[in-house]
């Protein structure tokens, strides 16, 4: 084993590590946005640890660096693993398949190849940095098969992992060809959290179909050389960093510029936002439905609500995904097309990524967050909105489909299928009324403040840890 000197004692795996490369070879990284690394930032700087991932481009080959206090372990990726392992396998086959075959998945045995053999480059890269005896936290999906791998390069360190998104009911699971080995991939490690407790029934549900191994209250019984091990299966519901977002809402210059924004809208008298990845998962679709509708109906007038619509590009290489962007965008031109006056805009559609300022300006200045994912493991957006309400004022329309569905109660839910129940949802909360607004936003707040990403962090860590007793 080729062990470098200054190994670590809590090392972050995930695909992407958290910086993006720049042209500029004098300041060549710069901090990348995204769930997963606003989630896990903070938890990294704390524990002082070492990050293995993919730098972002196709065929970087780097030694491992140190950038703004984080040491950096960059895994090579070429051309072909990023269409085969990262576009194909993980987000053509099992990013469709989790969740709930809202697109359908495709299948590539020559993808499946891919994906082991990246799975096992991150396995020998982790194996390499990790301290006797570390603890290694591996990130989702992408890299199922890595605490199996990793558990054979080296018994000594401890393995969790955090499954990001949703964890599918078994008839839907058992499409995977590779089902037997997604599932033995993921029972190398100590603990595997989940989003919602439904996600870690399902998982618990395909280990005793597939391999009949006892489960009891998220515990799991796996055979380990002539004897067993317990691994744990639990949920961790993912959070945000809510004080974060509070200061920056209460900045003058965020303030300044939500006004700023409300009045280059015309001051109307709603703003609706949404602010996705472009995702088939998100329900864009079903929410400019619901919208048109609504404006055609009359029940909203067009003079006097505007949707802000931010859809960060994503996957722009896959094919679902240049699909969705060409219907979404049809979708907003007939929309603007029939309700735009020369001055007014019904849809303000915005395919860009914005500085994390911007995204605090924007939510300070919707009345109205519309989350209606068809499917999402938590949805981190829905959490930041009520963060950065620190009038207490505001309204969330949130997807029962979406995890956050389970601890933000107080949301006015929806059925995102629902079309009827979407439009509803969304003229119930356009005319909410100031007092049920602060009080539906004060629970919603009181729950984010409850559970932030540290908390989330230190409740899986300690149950990580927990387990070195008993391995
Ligand atoms: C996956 C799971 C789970 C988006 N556009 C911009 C921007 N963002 C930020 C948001 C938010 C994050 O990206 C998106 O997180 P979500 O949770 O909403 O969704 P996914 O990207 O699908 O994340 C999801 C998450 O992992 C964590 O476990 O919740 O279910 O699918 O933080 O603010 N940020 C900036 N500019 C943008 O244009 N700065």
């Amino acid at each position: 084993m080729n062990l470098p000197q200054d190994r670590a004692d809590f090392v972050v795996v995930s695909n992407r590590l958290p910086v993006d490369r720049t042209d500029d070879d004098d300041d060549p990284w710069r901090h990348s946005p995204g769930g997963l690394v606003t989630a896990l930032e903070p938890v990294m700087r704390a524990a002082d640890g070492a990050w293995v991932g993919w730098p972002g481009r196709a065929g970087l080959d780097l030694p491992p660096f140190t950038f703004d206090g984080m040491s950096l372990v960059p895994v090579r990726l070429s051309e072909d693993d990023i269409a085969e392992y990262y576009e194909g396998f993980s987000n053509d086959t099992i990013w469709p398949l989790y969740h709930d075959v809202i697109a359908a998945p495709t299948y590539h045995r020559a993808w499946w190849d891919a994906y082991v053999k990246v799975n096992r480059r991150f396995a020998e890269a982790t194996a390499d940095v990790a301290a006797h005896g570390a603890t290694v936290w591996v990130q989702d999906y992408q890299l199922q098969l890595v605490p199996r791998l990793l558990r054979e390069l080296r018994p000594d360190v401890l393995i969790g992992y955090f499954h990001h998104i949703p964890f599918p009911a078994y008839g839907i699971y058992s499409q995977l060809p590779w089902r037997r080995q997604v599932i033995d991939g993921l029972l190398g490690a100590d603990v595997i959290g989940f989003q919602r407790v439904a996600d870690a029934g399902n998982f618990a549900r395909a280990v005793r179909r597939l391999f009949g191994y006892e489960t009891k209250a998220g515990s799991i019984t796996v055979p380990e050389g002539d004897g067993v091990r317990r691994a744990v299966a639990k949920a961790y519901p993912i959070s945000i960093d809510g004080a974060q977002y509070e200061e920056l809402a209460r900045r003058p210059e965020i303030q300044a510029r939500a006004r700023e924004i409300r009045e280059s809208l015309g001051n109307p008298r709603a703003i609706l936002l949404g602010v996705d990845r472009l995702d088939y998962t998100k329900g864009i679709r079903h929410r400019l439905k619901a919208y048109g509708e609504l404006l055609d109906e009359g029940r909203l007038d067009s003079e006097d609500v505007t949707l802000i619509q931010v859809a960060s590009p994503s996957r722009e290489r896959v094919a679902a995904y240049m699909q969705l962007r060409d219907e979404i965008e049809l979708m907003v031109g007939r929309i603007n097309g029939d309700f735009d006056t020369v001055g007014h805009s019904a849809v303000r559609y915005l395919h860009h990524s914005y500085p994390r300022d911007e995204m605090v300006a924007l939510y300070l200045a919707a009345d109205v967050m519309l989350v209606t994912a068809l499917r999402d493991g938590m949805n981190l957006v829905a959490k930041e909105y009520v963060a950065s309400r620190i009038d207490g004022r505001g309204a969330l329309v949130l997807s029962e489909f979406a995890g956050a569905a389970d601890e933000l109660t107080q949301a006015v839910r929806v059925n995102p299928h629902d079309i009827e129940g979407v439009k509803d949802a969304i003229v119930a909360a356009v005319e909410m009324s100031d007092a049920e607004q602060r009080r539906r936003m004060r629970a919603l707040r009181r729950r984010v403040r409850v559970n932030d990403v540290a908390g989330w962090s230190r409740r899986f860590l300690a149950d990580l840890e927990a387990m070195r007793g008993s391995r």
